[in-house]
Protein backbone atom coordinates (compact mmCIF):
# COMPACT_ATOMS: atom_id res chain seq x y z
CA UNK A 1 0.00 0.00 0.00
CA UNK A 2 0.70 3.56 -1.19
CA UNK A 3 -0.06 6.47 1.90
CA UNK A 4 0.25 10.37 1.01
CA UNK A 5 -0.20 12.62 3.53
CA UNK A 6 -0.79 16.32 2.30
CA UNK A 7 -0.24 18.88 5.64
CA UNK A 8 0.57 21.79 6.30
CA UNK A 9 2.15 20.19 9.83
CA UNK A 10 4.69 17.94 8.43
CA UNK A 11 6.43 17.48 11.26
CA UNK A 12 3.62 15.83 13.07
CA UNK A 13 4.17 12.50 11.65
CA UNK A 14 8.14 12.40 12.19
CA UNK A 15 7.67 10.07 15.31
CA UNK A 16 4.63 8.92 14.18
CA UNK A 17 6.44 6.83 10.94
CA UNK A 18 9.31 5.69 12.69
CA UNK A 19 8.20 4.64 16.03
CA UNK A 20 6.87 0.43 16.43
CA UNK A 21 5.30 -1.92 14.62
CA UNK A 22 4.34 0.89 11.49
CA UNK A 23 8.35 1.80 11.20
CA UNK A 24 9.13 -1.58 10.70
CA UNK A 25 6.67 -2.24 8.15
CA UNK A 26 7.65 0.99 6.26
CA UNK A 27 11.22 -0.19 6.51
CA UNK A 28 10.18 -3.47 4.86
CA UNK A 29 8.54 -1.29 2.61
CA UNK A 30 5.40 -3.30 2.88
CA UNK A 31 3.76 0.13 3.04
CA UNK A 32 5.52 3.02 1.84
CA UNK A 33 3.97 6.56 3.26
CA UNK A 34 4.89 9.71 2.02
CA UNK A 35 4.64 13.71 3.95
CA UNK A 36 3.49 15.78 1.19
CA UNK A 37 3.93 19.78 2.56
CA UNK A 38 0.92 21.50 1.65
CA UNK A 39 3.23 24.88 1.63
CA UNK A 40 5.12 23.63 -1.20
CA UNK A 41 1.80 24.37 -3.54
CA UNK A 42 1.26 27.65 -2.15
CA UNK A 43 2.01 30.82 -4.08
CA UNK A 44 4.78 32.78 -3.32
CA UNK A 45 5.32 35.95 -1.58
CA UNK A 46 3.33 34.82 1.76
CA UNK A 47 2.72 31.17 1.15
CA UNK A 48 -0.63 31.26 2.82
CA UNK A 49 -2.64 28.56 3.16
CA UNK A 50 -5.62 30.23 4.75
CA UNK A 51 -7.70 33.19 4.50
CA UNK A 52 -10.76 34.50 5.82
CA UNK A 53 -13.95 32.92 5.40
CA UNK A 54 -16.29 34.98 2.90
CA UNK A 55 -19.32 35.73 5.13
CA UNK A 56 -17.83 36.26 7.57
CA UNK A 57 -17.56 34.35 11.26
CA UNK A 58 -14.24 33.12 13.64
CA UNK A 59 -11.22 31.70 12.61
CA UNK A 60 -9.41 30.71 8.88
CA UNK A 61 -10.46 28.49 6.11
CA UNK A 62 -7.76 26.37 4.36
CA UNK A 63 -7.41 27.72 0.35
CA UNK A 64 -8.31 25.79 -2.06
CA UNK A 65 -5.89 25.90 -4.71
CA UNK A 66 -3.04 24.76 -3.12
CA UNK A 67 -5.09 21.72 -2.27
CA UNK A 68 -5.89 21.23 -5.85
CA UNK A 69 -2.61 21.66 -7.40
CA UNK A 70 -0.88 18.90 -4.52
CA UNK A 71 -3.42 16.26 -5.31
CA UNK A 72 -3.15 16.89 -9.29
CA UNK A 73 0.49 16.45 -8.74
CA UNK A 74 0.24 13.40 -6.83
CA UNK A 75 -3.01 12.46 -9.46
CA UNK A 76 -0.45 12.39 -12.15
CA UNK A 77 1.69 8.99 -10.68
CA UNK A 78 -1.01 7.78 -8.97
CA UNK A 79 -4.37 8.20 -11.26
CA UNK A 80 -6.09 5.58 -9.10
CA UNK A 81 -5.10 7.12 -5.87
CA UNK A 82 -8.63 7.29 -3.05
CA UNK A 83 -9.05 10.85 -1.42
CA UNK A 84 -9.49 10.27 2.14
CA UNK A 85 -10.95 13.98 4.45
CA UNK A 86 -10.81 13.17 8.14
CA UNK A 87 -13.30 15.95 9.04
CA UNK A 88 -15.51 15.88 12.58
CA UNK A 89 -18.51 16.18 9.29
CA UNK A 90 -17.44 13.13 7.95
CA UNK A 91 -19.10 9.51 8.00
CA UNK A 92 -17.59 7.65 11.93
CA UNK A 93 -14.63 5.39 10.63
CA UNK A 94 -15.36 2.24 12.14
CA UNK A 95 -13.18 -1.44 11.49
CA UNK A 96 -15.49 -2.25 8.56
CA UNK A 97 -14.42 0.89 7.33
CA UNK A 98 -10.61 0.12 7.61
CA UNK A 99 -11.37 -3.28 6.35
CA UNK A 100 -13.02 -1.26 3.30
CA UNK A 101 -9.51 0.81 2.90
CA UNK A 102 -7.00 -2.00 3.36
CA UNK A 103 -7.70 -3.39 -0.60
CA UNK A 104 -6.99 0.22 -1.89
CA UNK A 105 -3.42 0.45 -3.16
CA UNK A 106 -3.01 4.20 -2.93
CA UNK A 107 -4.61 6.76 -0.55
CA UNK A 108 -4.12 10.30 -0.49
CA UNK A 109 -4.99 11.56 3.08
CA UNK A 110 -5.85 15.25 3.18
CA UNK A 111 -5.57 16.75 6.49
CA UNK A 112 -7.28 19.96 7.27
CA UNK A 113 -6.62 23.12 9.68
CA UNK A 114 -7.80 25.83 10.72
CA UNK A 115 -11.69 25.92 11.21
CA UNK A 116 -12.30 24.36 7.85
CA UNK A 117 -11.60 23.59 4.34
CA UNK A 118 -12.93 25.74 1.41
CA UNK A 119 -15.59 23.25 -0.45
CA UNK A 120 -14.84 23.50 -3.55
CA UNK A 121 -11.51 21.65 -2.72
CA UNK A 122 -13.39 18.97 -0.73
CA UNK A 123 -15.97 18.61 -3.82
CA UNK A 124 -13.64 18.44 -6.69
CA UNK A 125 -11.08 15.72 -5.12
CA UNK A 126 -12.57 14.42 -2.02
CA UNK A 127 -14.03 10.83 -2.45
CA UNK A 128 -14.34 9.93 1.55
CA UNK A 129 -15.01 12.27 4.36
CA UNK A 130 -14.27 10.50 7.64
CA UNK A 131 -14.73 11.37 11.20
CA UNK A 132 -13.19 9.04 14.32
CA UNK A 133 -15.51 9.84 16.34
CA UNK A 134 -17.89 12.72 18.21
CA UNK A 135 -15.68 15.10 19.45
CA UNK A 136 -13.41 17.64 17.71
CA UNK A 137 -10.04 18.01 16.96
CA UNK A 138 -7.80 21.03 16.21
CA UNK A 139 -6.87 19.05 12.22
CA UNK A 140 -7.28 16.14 10.34
CA UNK A 141 -3.28 15.17 11.81
CA UNK A 142 -4.42 13.00 14.80
CA UNK A 143 -7.15 11.79 12.77
CA UNK A 144 -5.23 10.79 10.00
CA UNK A 145 -2.25 8.59 12.04
CA UNK A 146 -5.59 6.39 13.57
CA UNK A 147 -7.05 5.60 10.41
CA UNK A 148 -3.43 5.03 9.02
CA UNK A 149 -2.73 2.41 12.41
CA UNK A 150 -6.63 0.98 12.32
CA UNK A 151 -5.96 -0.02 8.39
CA UNK A 152 -2.10 -0.66 7.77
CA UNK A 153 -2.09 -3.39 10.79
CA UNK A 154 -4.72 -5.71 8.57
CA UNK A 155 -2.75 -6.01 5.77
CA UNK A 156 -0.70 -9.17 5.40
CA UNK A 157 2.71 -9.39 7.00
CA UNK A 158 2.29 -6.24 9.24
CA UNK A 159 1.60 -7.62 12.28
CA UNK A 160 3.62 -10.57 12.05
CA UNK A 161 3.20 -12.91 14.71
CA UNK A 162 1.54 -10.78 17.07
CA UNK A 163 -1.28 -10.79 14.87
CA UNK A 164 -4.40 -11.62 17.47
CA UNK A 165 -6.27 -12.96 14.63
CA UNK A 166 -3.59 -16.06 14.26
CA UNK A 167 -3.58 -16.72 18.22
CA UNK A 168 -7.06 -16.04 19.21
CA UNK A 169 -9.92 -18.30 18.61
CA UNK A 170 -12.78 -15.56 19.50
CA UNK A 171 -10.67 -12.61 18.60
CA UNK A 172 -11.67 -12.93 14.23
CA UNK A 173 -15.29 -13.37 14.78
CA UNK A 174 -16.00 -10.78 18.03
CA UNK A 175 -13.79 -7.91 16.48
CA UNK A 176 -15.23 -4.97 16.59
CA UNK A 177 -18.62 -6.40 18.15
CA UNK A 178 -17.33 -7.59 21.77
CA UNK A 179 -14.92 -5.67 24.01
CA UNK A 180 -12.00 -7.74 24.45
CA UNK A 181 -11.15 -9.81 28.06
CA UNK A 182 -9.13 -7.97 30.95
CA UNK A 183 -5.47 -9.20 30.31
CA UNK A 184 -2.58 -9.67 32.94
CA UNK A 185 1.23 -10.44 32.74
CA UNK A 186 3.68 -11.31 35.46
CA UNK A 187 4.31 -11.22 38.59
CA UNK A 188 0.99 -13.29 39.35
CA UNK A 189 0.25 -11.55 42.27
CA UNK A 190 2.08 -7.84 43.00
CA UNK A 191 3.49 -7.21 46.19
CA UNK A 192 1.35 -5.16 48.97
CA UNK A 193 3.88 -2.22 48.83
CA UNK A 194 3.50 -1.52 45.02
CA UNK A 195 -0.38 -1.81 45.06
CA UNK A 196 -1.68 1.39 45.53
CA UNK A 197 -4.36 2.38 48.89
CA UNK A 198 -6.12 -0.50 50.68
CA UNK A 199 -5.75 -2.70 47.64
CA UNK A 200 -7.39 -6.40 48.75
CA UNK A 201 -5.67 -9.35 47.56
CA UNK A 202 -7.98 -9.82 44.67
CA UNK A 203 -6.85 -6.86 43.07
CA UNK A 204 -3.19 -8.03 43.24
CA UNK A 205 -4.00 -11.32 42.22
CA UNK A 206 -4.25 -12.63 38.66
CA UNK A 207 -7.89 -14.19 37.77
CA UNK A 208 -6.76 -18.46 38.64
CA UNK A 209 -8.26 -19.60 35.62
CA UNK A 210 -5.78 -17.74 33.60
CA UNK A 211 -3.14 -19.52 35.95
CA UNK A 212 -4.58 -23.26 35.30
CA UNK A 213 -3.69 -23.97 31.57
CA UNK A 214 -7.02 -25.14 31.15
CA UNK A 215 -7.47 -23.35 27.26
CA UNK A 216 -10.91 -23.89 27.05
CA UNK A 217 -12.24 -22.73 30.67
CA UNK A 218 -9.90 -19.87 29.53
CA UNK A 219 -11.96 -19.25 26.60
CA UNK A 220 -14.77 -19.50 28.52
CA UNK A 221 -14.19 -17.04 30.67
CA UNK A 222 -12.80 -14.61 28.30
CA UNK A 223 -15.69 -14.89 26.19
CA UNK A 224 -17.87 -14.16 29.51
CA UNK A 225 -15.39 -11.63 30.48
CA UNK A 226 -15.87 -9.90 27.28
CA UNK A 227 -19.49 -9.95 27.29
CA UNK A 228 -19.94 -8.86 30.89
CA UNK A 229 -17.99 -5.63 29.55
CA UNK A 230 -19.42 -5.32 26.32
CA UNK A 231 -22.87 -4.74 28.17
CA UNK A 232 -21.80 -2.50 30.57
CA UNK A 233 -19.57 -0.22 28.86
CA UNK A 234 -21.07 -0.73 25.08
CA UNK A 235 -24.81 -1.76 24.89
CA UNK A 236 -25.04 -0.40 21.52
CA UNK A 237 -22.85 -3.32 19.83
CA UNK A 238 -24.96 -5.96 20.98
CA UNK A 239 -28.24 -4.49 19.36
CL1 LIG B 1 -11.28 13.36 11.31
N1 LIG B 1 -10.92 15.76 12.34
C1 LIG B 1 -11.10 16.68 13.29
N2 LIG B 1 -10.56 17.88 13.15
N3 LIG B 1 -11.81 16.44 14.39
C2 LIG B 1 -12.33 15.23 14.51
C3 LIG B 1 -12.18 14.24 13.56
C4 LIG B 1 -11.46 14.54 12.46
N4 LIG B 1 -12.84 13.13 13.96
C5 LIG B 1 -13.38 13.45 15.12
N5 LIG B 1 -13.08 14.70 15.45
Amino acid sequence: MRIFILTCLPEMFDSFLKASILGKAIEANKIQIEVVPLRDFSDPPHYRLDDTPYGGGPGMVMKAEPILRAIASLKKHSPNARVIFPSPSGEVFNQKKATELKVANELIFLCGRYEGVDQRAIDLCVDAEVSIGDYVLMGGEVATMAIIEATTRLLPGVLGNKDSSITESFSETTHGRLLEAPQYTKPSELPSDIAHGSASESLRKVPTVLLSGDHSAINKWRNSEGLARTKARRPDLLK
